[in-house]
């Protein structure tokens, strides 16, 4: 474990380890634990990326207002005295974008091979963000546009950890020639968070879920929340999951490319968390009614077995997709294609 030394932070470090704890609830943990190379690069990165998610999800903010914002963010990290403060009173997150200049002023001190790399992903990701942000609630018709969409908000995001690691040298450059591994580490987190947040994204007036999916099930994408379409709405649910599920053994390829174990640790952990999540929401109707989450315990357990090795983690893989496959039903038209990649999850190493 690496101790933090406060005596030798600036006040405006010890800031951002402030405005860490107050953005992130599964995120903190992991990334204060990170070797010293690492550490303030990825608490620099993290509020970076989570200030930029924080106008995305503001639906106070107009879109003509919104778009230039997403679009400049990177722009703005150079300047150490831009702050925002137009949006909302509610949101939680409003904090860290009135005192981004302390951010800004990390952001500065940090290597430049670390800043290129994150300015190159929040720039990406800005535009990307914007892009869906531009065309409304029916930004995301096809399954190519889900996975495009999710690309932009994570898959970028794992490209740009994986170049800090091999920055750092605390990964196999190996994994750099390996993009499609690395982007189904993303893809594996994000939809995840985009099934288990159906009810609270579409309360927000968002919808992430592709119509080429829901339009199999129900004519409007509100009725799959309606009482006497849960069956459908359940078909749906395991069409999504199926889409992610099938992302897991690449998550596993790339797991086994981290040996150090601050690295491991931080990768790991929020793949156990959503392989757990998505066994949770599997037959679950609850979450077409409310924001479930895994429990205390639970995420208390998988925090443990994560910082252990591949082992453990596949061992936790193959416990979540026996319960997955204890639950599937031979009346889901994906009955077989959910046992297929849960089987395929079974039987690595
Ligand atoms: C590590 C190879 C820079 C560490 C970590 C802030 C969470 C917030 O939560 O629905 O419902 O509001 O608005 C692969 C983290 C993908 C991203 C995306 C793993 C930055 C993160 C900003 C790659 C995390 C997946 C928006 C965008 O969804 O969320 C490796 C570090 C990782 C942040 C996540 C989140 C996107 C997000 P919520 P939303
Ligand atoms: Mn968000
Ligand atoms: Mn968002
Ligand atoms: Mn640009
Ligand atoms: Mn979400
Ligand atoms: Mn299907």
């Amino acid at each position: 474990v690496h101790e933090r030394k406060p005596e030798k932070e600036s006040p405006e470090l010890k800031e951002c380890f402030r405005l860490l704890d107050l953005t992130s609830r599964s995120f903190s943990a992991v990334i204060k634990e990170l070797h010293p190379e690492l550490l303030v690069p990825v608490v620099v990165f993290y509020l970076i990326l989570r200030g930029l998610d924080t106008i995305e999800d503001d639906m106070t903010v107009d879109i003509a207002e919104k778009e230039p914002l997403l679009r400049n963010f990177h722009a703005h990290l150079d300047d150490e005295s831009w702050t925002y403060d137009g949006n909302g009173p509610n949101e939680k997150d409003r904090e860290l974008l009135v005192k981004f200049d302390v951010v800004a002023k990390e952001y500065n001190k940090i290597k430049s091979s670390y800043q290129k790399i994150i300015t190159d992903i929040c720039h990406r990701m800005g535009d990307g963000m914007a892009d869906y942000a531009k065309k409304g609630n029916v930004s995301v018709q096809t399954i190519a546009d889900y996975e495009q969409y999710c690309h932009y908000v994570a898959g970028l995001v794992g490209e740009g950890c994986t170049r800090c690691f091999v920055e750092a040298k605390l990964a196999n450059p190996v994994l750099l020639s390996r993009p499609e591994l690395t982007e189904s580490m993303g893809q594996f987190l994000q939809q995840t968070n985009i099934i288990r947040d159906i009810r609270e994204d579409h309360d927000d007036g968002r919808c992430f879920w592709p119509k080429e999916v829901w339009s199999k099930y129900v004519p409007e994408f509100g009725d799959l929340f309606l009482p006497e379409n849960r069956e459908k709405a359940s078909h749906c649910q395991s069409e999504m999951i199926l889409l992610a599920l099938q992302r897991a053994d690449d998550c596993l390829f790339y797991m086994a490319g981290v040996k150090e174990q601050s690295v491991f640790n931080f990768v790991a952990i929020p793949q156990s968390m959503a392989i757990a999540t998505l066994e949770l929401c599997f037959q679950n109707p609850a979450m077409f009614e409310r924001n479930i989450k895994i429990t205390k315990g639970a995420a208390c357990g998988l925090m443990m077995q994560s910082t252990q090795n591949l082992e453990v983690v596949c061992a936790v893989f193959r416990r979540y997709a026996r319960l997955i496959h204890k639950k599937n039903s031979p009346r889901d038209p994906h009955f077989l294609d959910i046992s297929i990649a849960c089987g395929k999850i079974e039987r690595f190493i």
